[in-house]
């Protein structure tokens, strides 16, 4: 695109920014792109044509970033990622725009609120948990920081399942996010792609390395793309999304003619397969072939893309790394290395050292797990016959590289086993995180202990032989939707603290609440505005402590910790009802795979503990027990800003950062957490007194391991404890959780037993903090003061420093 193909040089009018202007604009949205009018109009149609009507404030915006891209062709990144999610776009995209108040306002012709057409925006939920929301906040990020970026993902008909509570238990229902269509979506088709699957490879007279794979089925890749604009720039980046679709020939006319209705649209309905849904599970490796599918899918589509864009202005493969970075979001688009591989060989037939080169330096690869049952491998006769020819490449890939391990290591079989990209169990499989550390430039953790702990365990072979890939980017959240579209209270004080706005796009400035921490007036507003948050949220007693944990279900996370707290406090009210009782409002959120049994049971016990105590008049004035239905990025927008206590207690070495830790800091919660994750430098950040520090290191958890860890000890000597345990087991609550006892005191994966002395004490402190108002303000103040690190803008500009290696660039604003 040239800069004359640009709205100013080709005539058209510049888009109004009053109120008059944007309401006509409005109006013609309505009329002309919904077709209706404001006598007919649905509020889905009011909806639609608020949101068109913003969506083009920003297409300037986009047109003049493409330009400024492409004249300066510079080093772009591609952030491939299974998972995004990006949370409502309505409320941002006004934000960014800059149009919220003549928004508001022009609204009006339509006889509606904002705030009810806000209430029909459906967000995206294209992603499981923190994987996906890092994703969003990163795309948010590189856009504010100006790099010229696209992420790259999977548009999933359905996205992560509606969760309800039926009978106290987790039902799971289908979320047909784009039911009503989806406003803020550019579909581009002649972008499209062709993909192919299976088949077999052929050799290729006179070479060696080229081959010729036949695939067996072929699937188009649809693209659309979604807006990401900048916060305080011009800059308007793109996320782009692949949507699996058959080709022409898969719809077989002949057999619809003769009535076989099913089998003549059934290979459309299997290449539709790969982009219907997203595969709900983020704890375990699931070895499901649709899985991998949409892995490739994803990866051919993306590669194919990036290439077309990279011969837009370039001719010379040589320049291809110094051209992309394509950052790798977990294992998952791991695939994409033999896939480039593949294009630069057999396609463009370059010889496999240069391949080989050039793919190394155009890869990076971030890991965020520790746990050994996240990390994918993939059984080696599942990629024979889903790709043939990605797996002879990934051989020769290991062939070579174990080559390499052999010289620097000599004689070192064990050393050679332990690290082959292949494994050599009862199944041989291909283990995607070898290959991903093998064909990237750098490998990241993403918060310090996790990335110390990744070359400490899970890849030291591989930080023996390449000390200086590894690195640590710690992770950070976007303080323009966790606090200023979340928490616009708090947001409106640190304003007004701080004397202007500049906070939002330069976080660190949050430092400078420090001095009012102690201001008796602003000490006094900060307390309102969490009171009104509370009030807001209306999960219970707005003057009671609000203590939250929000976050996927899984054992390795404790709700079980928190909830054994919860009994005991329960037990504690009971055996003393006239004691001098701190109340409090437990809230828990999140999802469970749908397959995770263990954690559906948590899910249950927690429901039945909370109908026990909201049934008993002792200390149900004390102690309420809230459990928030389909959590997501709106429901967390709405509770984090209400929180008082943040529960980060995952066992130490589990959780590889966390980003609720910082979203509920930087909104002036405090901590009760472990030394886990992102909570170690949260806790140096805030500093040790203003965080409820408890529980076993990761260097003693794995100790305890080691020496022989008996649960039974731990029930044996703590009454409390074993109060608690055992009035699961005699039914009080509903006869639910038996099967978590007999897990807690049969192995105890995750040690909950024996951190639960010490977090109860932590508690107690939680609750002197609480009884001193003064001081619990001064250290909520103080939490949001020191999270300025916790930024994406942060994150963002150390991967563009150190993992990049990449500039910004300023897209110029419109003459005026
Ligand atoms: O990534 C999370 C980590 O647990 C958390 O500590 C970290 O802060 C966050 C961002 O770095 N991981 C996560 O959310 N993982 C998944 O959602 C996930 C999804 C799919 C699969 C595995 C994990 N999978 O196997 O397909």
């Amino acid at each position: 695109m040239g800069p004359m193909d640009l709205r100013q040089g080709i005539g058209l009018r510049r888009l109004g920014t009053t109120t008059d202007e944007f309401q006509q604009d409005l109006l013609s949205s309505l009329y002309y792109r919904r077709g209706t009018t404001v006598e007919s109009a649905s509020a889905h149609d009011a909806y639609d044509a608020l949101a068109l009507t913003v969506r083009d404030r920003l297409a300037d915006r986009r047109a003049r970033t493409a330009a400024a891209h492409y004249a300066s062709n510079p080093r772009w990144v591609y952030y491939l990622s299974a998972e995004y999610l990006l949370g409502a776009q309505l409320e941002q995209n006004l934000l960014y725009s800059g149009t919220g108040e003549v928004a508001a306002q022009a609204v009006k012709a339509l006889g509606r609120s904002l705030q009810e057409i806000e209430d029909l925006d459906v967000e995206p939920g294209l992603g499981n948990g923190g994987l996906g929301r890092l994703a969003a906040c990163l795309v948010d990020s590189m856009a504010t920081r100006d790099i010229p970026a696209v992420g790259y993902g999977i548009r999933y008909d359905f996205g992560i399942f509606k969760q309800s509570l039926e009978n106290g238990g987790q039902a799971e229902r289908p979320d047909d996010w784009a039911f009503q269509g989806n406003p803020w979506e550019f579909p581009a088709p002649d972008d499209r792609q062709t993909v192919g699957f299976y088949g077999h490879t052929e050799p290729i007279a006179g070479s060696q390395t080229r081959k010729r794979w036949v695939p067996g089925e072929i699937v188009l890749g649809e693209p659309s793309h979604m807006l990401v604009p900048g916060y305080g720039t011009e800059t308007v980046n793109i996320v782009r999304l692949w949507r699996a679709r058959g080709s022409e020939a898969s719809f077989d006319l002949s057999r619809f003619s003769a009535g076989q209705y099913a089998e003549a649209v059934q290979e459309a309905v299997r290449a539709e397969n790969i982009s219907k849904v997203l595969y709900p599970d983020d704890s375990t490796e699931l070895g499901r072939e649709l899985r991998l599918k949409q892995q490739y899918f994803l990866c051919s589509c993306s590669l194919r893309d990036i290439i077309r864009r990279f011969r837009l202005r370039n001719s010379d493969w040589a320049d291809f790394a110094a051209k992309t970075i394509i950052q790798l979001n977990d294992t998952h688009p791991t695939i994409a290395i033999p896939e480039l591989m593949r294009l630069l060989v057999d396609e463009y037939e370059l010889d496999w050292d240069q391949a080989w080169s050039i793919t190394r330096r155009t890869f990076a690869y971030t890991c965020h797990t520790l746990l050994p049952e996240a990390l994918e491998t993939w059984p080696v006769h599942l990629f024979e016959r889903l790709l043939p020819r990605h797996l002879e490449i990934i051989y020769l890939i290991n062939l070579l590289f174990l080559r390499e391990v052999e010289a620097r290591f000599p004689g070192d079989n064990d050393r050679l086993r332990r690290m082959s990209i292949i494994g050599e169990g009862d199944e041989r499989r291909v283990r995607m995180a070898h290959l991903a550390v093998v064909g990237t430039e750098a490998v990241n953790g993403v918060a310090e202990l996790h990335s110390k702990l990744l070359r400490e365990t899970v890849l030291q072979d591989f930080a023996d032989l390449w000390p200086a890939k590894f690195q640590n980017v710690t992770n950070g959240v976007s303080p323009r939707r966790f606090v200023k579209l979340a928490n616009p209270r708090l947001a409106d004080l640190i304003t007004e603290g701080l004397g202007d706005d500049g906070w939002l796009n330069d976080l660190e400035r949050l430092a400078e609440l420090e001095s009012l921490a102690d201001d008796a007036a602003f000490m006094e507003r900060w307390r309102a505005v969490k009171r009104a948050n509370k009030v807001d949220l209306a999960a219970g007693d707005p003057d009671s402590l609000t203590d939250v944990m929000i976050k996927r279900f899984h054992e390795y996370k404790r709700q079980q910790l928190k909830l054994l707290h919860v009994i005991t406090m329960y037990q504690r009210i009971r055996q003393n009802p006239a004691g001098d009782w701190v109340p409090r409002t437990v809230l828990f959120a999140g999802k469970a795979a749908p397959a995770y049994h263990a954690a559906k049971n948590i899910i249950r016990l927690i429901n039945a503990v909370g109908a026990t105590i909201a049934a008993d008049p002792v200390v149900s004035p004390y102690l309420k027990v809230v459990f928030a239905e389909n959590y997501n990025v709106t429901l967390a927008e709405r509770i984090i800003p209400a929180a008082d206590l943040s529960e980060q207690i995952s066992l130490a070495g589990k959780e590889a950062s966390g980003t609720g830790n910082m979203k509920l800091a930087l909104n002036g919660a405090l901590t009760v957490g472990t030394l886990d994750g992102a909570n170690i430098e949260i806790r140096a950040r805030v500093g040790e007194e203003n965080f409820f520090l408890f529980g076993l290191d990761a260097y003693q958890a794995a100790e305890v391991q080691i020496r022989g860890y008996n649960p039974r000890e731990h029930y044996e000597w703590d009454t409390e404890l074993k109060a608690a345990l055992d009035a699961i087991t005699a039914g009080r609550f509903d006869g639910a959780g038996r099967e978590l006892v007999d897990s807690l005191l049969g192995w105890d994966e995750y040690l909950t037993l024996a951190d639960y002395r010490s977090y109860l004490d932590a508690q107690e402190e939680v609750e002197r903090a609480w009884r001193d108002p003064a001081r619990w303000t001064r250290m909520s103040i103080l939490n949001t003061a020191h999270s300025g690190f916790f930024s994406s803008d942060r994150t963002i500009a150390d991967y563009a420093a150190r993992i990049w290696r990449v500039a910004p660039v300023t897209v110029p604003k419109e003459d005026q």
